[in-house]
């Protein structure tokens, strides 16, 4: 009996850890074959290799990012193979079960919830011509009756067989993201996640995960994230797995975690200052909103005292990388109060902001009580909010344009001096800078169109130079330091005067090479030759001390030369001052 479990990931570099469990389960009865695609292969393709395969039963793990595609695929791989038996599982067909069962007639089972030993039983009473009469924990038709019979039986997760010991995983292991489950379920209750639902917090069998994760770097696997909904419940759990992760981790490894910021206890955070590598180790933090009346509502307890704790000593140990994450069109945050959220945690300078949009995910609380909120949202996958009693469509518009520039200038940190200078002086507040800056960018049409590194300054100097800002000048100079700081070469075509530039620079060289003492000692050590000077170095004029201000972060504005130097070993910049 040949069954498969296919699946479309969201795109290459994923895995999909649900089915592999389920194929390790199933051992050593029942050998089911994995086929993984992603979103953007056509259907086509993806049901010409299904056909190769000759199954007899088709299992697709099914969430939010491949739901539609993957009806499709159903739909027409019954039509060329009309006797093979159809499973779809996964969060997002364990809810809604009687929708799914009438929406899509070619699926003979639907499997709620955990699919080990579901899928099993199902094998089993294939193989042996029973009905699922007895089978918990799925949904199926009887005589033209849907028949949904709730999971009864939950999985023992210390004794369950390693999901990562396929040999025909063994090739992609360096190229993919490797998702690493110690425990199921959350115990917190928010309304718009999907984890909230399942009760209780199960743990897998700790030394057996390490051992995965040997056997995993071993074999070159380089990122790993944790999918436990939030990993630092138990204090002890997440330090024991810390300690073992630092002690043993391979050079280049990387380790990404969802953690419950107000949470963290201060003491494991000196710890990971104290002992982690730098870079070993990726926080993920939702924050989700600021406001206390929406997080009540959505039943999430939140300190955003202590949560901010955590993130400022993360931030200061300069160790571990965060990501902290927020939601528009949470109940009862309108404009303003998304504003007031983004300030909020704008202030703690996270690594990456993301900003998402509500999504109301089937058997959520904020999609049951939707009609509360007046909430309007797509009628499909992925479910986006369209606007609510005090945010309307408009403002949801605006807030995605915050989005979009937010991620090209302060996530991808090209822009950084810029903007920390912009919000101190130009600007009401951060969002307000990133509102205004989006906002243009849409009008200018630039959302449709590709752009260079190189663009991204000039288009944030048209924007300056529209909106009249007072300090155009230094302005204009910070951006060329952010500039000099990620590239070697000056801008094809620069955002500045540089009529002047050539005699500038000639000038600065015959000085540097006469009076090299006017340069601080740091550059003398450097020790180079006139070639060196030339090939590695860059002068422009700027309007403030450039070693003062990365020294003490303070603009000593007057009449200066930037020296930078792009060491041909490290390939940084470092930057020198001249007083012209
Ligand atoms: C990895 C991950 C991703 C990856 C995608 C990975 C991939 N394969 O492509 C990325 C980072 C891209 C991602 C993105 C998003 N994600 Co996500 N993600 C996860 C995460 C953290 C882990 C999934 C996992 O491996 N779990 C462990 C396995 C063992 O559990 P499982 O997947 O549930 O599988 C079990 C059962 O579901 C079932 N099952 C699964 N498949 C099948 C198949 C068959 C045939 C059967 C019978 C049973 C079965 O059996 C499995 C074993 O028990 C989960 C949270 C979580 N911890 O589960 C969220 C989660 C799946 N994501 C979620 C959401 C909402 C999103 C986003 C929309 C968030 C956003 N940014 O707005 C985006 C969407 C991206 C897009 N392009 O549209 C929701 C799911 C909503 C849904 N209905 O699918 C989850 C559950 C988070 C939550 N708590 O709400 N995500
Ligand atoms: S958002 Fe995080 S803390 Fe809240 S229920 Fe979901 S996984 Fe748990």
């Amino acid at each position: 009996m040949k069954v498969v479990l296919a699946t479309l990931n969201a795109k290459y570099i994923h895995t999909n850890l649900g089915i592999r469990y389920i194929k390790a389960y199933a051992q050593p009865e029942y050998d089911i074959e994995l086929a993984e695609y992603t979103i953007k292969d056509p259907s086509m393709n993806i049901i010409t290799d299904l056909y190769k395969k000759k199954p007899k039963i088709v299992g697709f793990s099914c969430y939010i990012w491949n739901i539609e595609q993957t009806i499709e695929v159903i739909q027409m791989y019954k039509k060329i193979d009309p006797n093979v038996t159809i499973f779809i599982g996964g969060p997002e067909v364990s809810y809604d079960v009687q929708y799914w069962l009438d929406r899509v007639k070619e699926v003979d089972v639907v499997v709620v919830g955990e699919g080990e030993i579901t899928v099993k039983n199902l094998m089993k009473a294939i193989d042996n011509g029973e009905d699922f009469s007895k089978i918990s924990g799925i949904g199926y038709r009887d005589n033209g009756l849907n028949i949904v019979r709730p999971q009864t039986e939950k999985l023992d997760l210390t004794t369950i067989p390693s999901p990562y010991r396929f040999k025909e995983d063994l090739p992609f292991l360096s190229k993919r993201i490797q998702y690493i489950e110690t425990s199921r379920g959350c115990p917190f209750n928010c309304q718009f996640c999907l984890s909230s639902i399942e009760v209780g917090v199960r743990y897998f069998n700790r030394e057996v995960i390490k051992d995965d994760i040997r056997y995993l770097m071993a074999n070159g696997a380089k990122v790993f994230k944790f999918v436990d909904r939030t990993f630092n419940i138990s204090r002890s759990y997440a330090m024991d797995m810390f300690q073992f992760l630092i002690d043993e981790h391979v050079e280049g490894t990387v380790f990404q975690f969802e953690i419950t910021g107000d949470i963290m206890r201060p003491e494991v955070i000196e710890f990971l200052n104290e002992n982690a590598p730098k870079g070993l180790f990726r926080f993920e933090i939702g924050v989700q909103s600021t406001n206390d009346a929406t997080n009540e509502l959505v039943m999430r307890r939140q300190n955003f005292e202590k949560l901010c704790r955590t993130v400022t000593l993360v931030r200061d140990g300069e160790k571990i990388d965060q990501h902290l994450d927020l939601i528009a069109g949470l109940p009862e945050e309108d404009y303003q109060s998304f504003r007031q959220t983004f300030n909020d945690v704008f202030a703690l300078r996270p690594e990456e902001l993301q900003l998402g949009f509500l999504k109301m995910l089937r058997g959520t609380g904020v999609r049951l009580r939707a009609h509360e909120h007046d909430y309007v949202y797509m009628d499909y996958a992925p479910y986006e909010v369209l606007g609510n009693n005090i945010l309307p469509f408009e403002d949801i518009v605006k807030i995605k344009q915050v989005e979009d520039v937010l991620e090209k200038y302060w996530n991808d940190h090209r822009t950084n001096n810029t903007i920390e200078y912009l919000i101190e002086n130009e600007f009401e507040s951060p969002f307000d800078f990133f509102q205004l800056f989006g906002s243009y960018w849409e009008e200018r049409g630039w959302s449709r169109i590709g752009h260079q590194l190189e663009d991204l300054f000039k288009r944030l100097d048209e924007f300056l130079n529209h909106y009249s800002i007072k300090n155009g000048k230094i302005t204009k100079d910070i951006m060329k330091v952010d500039y000099y700081l990620n590239h070697k070469y000056k801008p094809r075509k620069p955002w500045w005067d540089d009529s002047t530039d050539n005699d500038f620079s000639k000038r600065i060289y015959k000085q540097i090479l006469e009076q090299p003492e006017f340069l601080s000692e740091e550059f003398l050590n450097l020790n180079l030759t006139e070639k060196e000077l030339y090939k590695h170095t860059m002068v422009e004029p700027i309007s403030f001390d450039i070693e003062h201000f990365l020294q003490r972060n303070e603009y000593r504005t007057g009449s200066y030369a930037m020296l930078v130097y792009f060491s041909p070993k490290t390939l940084k910049p470092s930057f020198f001052t001249l007083e012209v």
